[in-house]
């Protein structure tokens, strides 16, 4: 008996099914196979360009690389067998003479795309389409811009399905009709290259799965108190001195790739400074900037985490070296996005009894000083042509006038949503008990005790992690007035990365993220308003698992294949 329900609630079958689950959706019974041979057109009417500094990127550019995906993911182009990990499904349809092939492929976009899609600011690109099967064979994917012709082909590519032994790819569903778009327009994930170095190579392979569960925005964490890994050219010691070892540097051209391959995946970069705390790894390169710099073992009194340090916040130095770094950095984001992210979270009072141009913790005197501060980095900001980010402190904890577009970041809690959405700001969510991907407790740990079975729950730095039922469960409008939804842009998954490097970087984002991408795209609610099932999502995030190994990501497992096979 108790193994009885046991299995029900561990156990669900497979089925072929979309991630993150479309709009509107119906389907039929038919087997339909596919061929390698089968073409796709594309009847675009263009033409978007990706802006001046790249003529060679084109609305027809995005489309063409989503095709190429498109037969790399449906026939298995990128399967890495680094072991061997079978489809462990049962059901498999005969391949006979009079089997149905798909026999055209039609993308027809019936809009132009934003001349620079490059920057595709909030509302401005159409990511919506419909997706048609008929049952004898003839595929339409509609959309209005080439992003969201991409994202239909990408559902097309979930339709289909193969197991370990069998010949050719199939689908059971058709007819196919399905009407899709998104709930928010920010579908993000944060991740943090300063506790841990990602080459490019891993930032790509992120930015694929992303975009395999239509996400669409990277906030790029790039510097911390760890490390600094970002050359600034016109201030080499930065990243000489504070990336952790001369090849963990992202150059500027690194920078400009990581951007434009996002791009072409729907995915806009959304760079952060961090600032005025987390910068400790600049006082590697220039010590008079940081106050509290790395004091130890004493560091929790001054930094939520090892090692403190934090701008001083009345410095003519300070203000002349964020000019300098805006100066060179911005210019050269501006083709690329409208975003940067300011930081602001996690500074603390402490730090500025040891700073020594303020040399006190009496908010009364830092309140105005940390306004004139973020006043002078969003000035430079706007007058370079950017929207600027700010983590929640800055506004309710700090009480900082911002200017109205300011999108505002959350993590503390739902509460900080209202209340930034109160204040008539943009909003991001990603409460921490919900959405941090590491770190999920915020159980510190004493590095100074040896730790025991008694003394447990203590086995590392971020346990226990946040399971993705928990993150599927976070609804982002939670007490949020009707009147004030609009303001919630959407939010982010986060992976701080503290024991994340890209030895376990696919396994700690996936498939969890996965959970957190559905509820952006298609809404924490389903149709009768009730919060989506895990049970019936079970299945379908198995079986996106199943695709995103496929692809080459290393995701976790959420069952056992025995579920698969014997489960209700
Ligand atoms: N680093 C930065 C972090 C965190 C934040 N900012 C963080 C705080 C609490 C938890 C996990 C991560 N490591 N820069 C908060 C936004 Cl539980």
């Amino acid at each position: 008996m108790i193994w009885t329900s046991l299995l029900v609630a561990l156990c669900a079958s497979s089925a072929q099914a979309v991630w993150p689950i479309p709009s509107e959706y119906s389907s039929g019974e038919g087997v339909l196979w596919i061929d390698q041979s089968v073409k796709i057109s594309y009847n675009g009417a263009g033409p978007g360009s990706y802006g001046s500094h790249n003529n060679d990127t084109s609305s027809s550019k995005v489309v063409s690389n989503a095709i190429e995906r498109t037969y790399d993911t449906l026939f298995n182009k990128n399967f890495v067998p680094w072991k061997f990990h079978p489809r462990m499904v049962n059901f498999e349809p005969a391949l006979t003479s009079n089997s149905t092939y798909v026999k055209s492929i039609t993308l027809h976009q019936n809009a132009s795309d934003p001349t620079d899609i490059m920057k595709p600011t909030i509302g401005s690109v159409d990511e919506s389409y419909t997706l048609t099967v008929t049952s004898s064979g003839e595929v339409t994917i509609t959309a209005a811009s080439s992003i969201g012709i991409s994202y239909g082909l990408t559902t097309f590519t979930q339709l289909f399905f193969k197991c370990g032994g069998g010949d050719g790819v199939y689908t059971t569903l058709a007819p196919v009709s399905i009407i899709d778009s998104p709930k928010f327009p920010w579908r993000g994930l944060n991740i943090d290259t300063s506790r841990t170095f990602k080459p490019l190579s891993d930032m790509y392979a992120m930015m694929d799965a992303m975009a395999y569960n239509k996400m669409n925005r990277l906030h790029w964490h790039i510097t911390d108190a760890q490390a600094w890994p970002l050359e600034i050219p016109s201030m080499p010691e930065l990243a000489d001195k504070g990336a952790y070892i001369s090849f963990q540097k992202y150059s500027p051209a690194d920078v400009q790739a990581l951007y434009e391959y996002g791009a072409l995946l729907g995915i806009e970069v959304a760079m952060e400074i961090d600032q005025p705390g987390h910068t400790s790894s600049i006082a590697f390169s220039h010590p008079d900037l940081i106050a509290a710099f790395n004091v130890f073992p004493d560091w929790g009194t001054y930094a939520n985490e090892p090692p403190s340090g934090t701008f001083k916040l009345n410095s003519t130095a300070v203000y002349d070296f964020l000019e300098k770094l805006f100066d060179d950095l911005l210019p050269r984001l501006k083709p690329l996005t409208s975003y940067f992210h300011l930081g602001g979270d996690e500074v603390n009072l402490n730090a500025y009894n040891l700073d020594d141009t303020v040399g006190t913790n009496d908010t009364a005197i830092l309140q105005p000083l940390m306004q004139k501060f973020m006043d002078r980095n969003i000035a430079q900001l706007q007058a370079a042509g950017f929207t600027p980010l700010v983590w929640e402190e800055m506004l309710l904890v700090w009480n900082l006038t911002l200017p109205a577009e300011t999108i505002v970041q959350t993590w503390l809690s739902d509460e900080s949503v209202g209340e930034v959405v109160a204040q008539g700001h943009k909003a991001l969510v990603g409460n921490y008990n919900y959405w941090y991907l590491d770190c999920g407790q915020g159980q510190w740990i004493d590095f100074s005790q040896e730790t025991s079975a008694a003394a447990w729950p203590y086995p590392d730095y971020c346990s226990p992690r946040h399971n993705w039922r928990l993150m599927y469960s976070y609804d982002p409008l939670s007490g949020i007035p009707a009147n004030s939804t609009h303001l919630v842009l959407g939010g982010e998954a986060h992976i701080w990365s503290e024991q994340t490097d890209p030895v376990n970087l696919d396994q700690m984002v996936w498939p969890r993220t996965c959970a957190a991408a559905e509820v952006l795209w298609s809404g924490a609610k389903d149709a009768s308003g009730q919060n989506r099932s895990q049970i019936t999502a079970s299945p379908r995030l198995n079986e996106m698992r199943e695709r995103l190994v496929a692809r080459g990501v290393r995701a976790e497992p959420i069952q056992m294949p025995y579920c698969t096979q014997n489960g209700t």
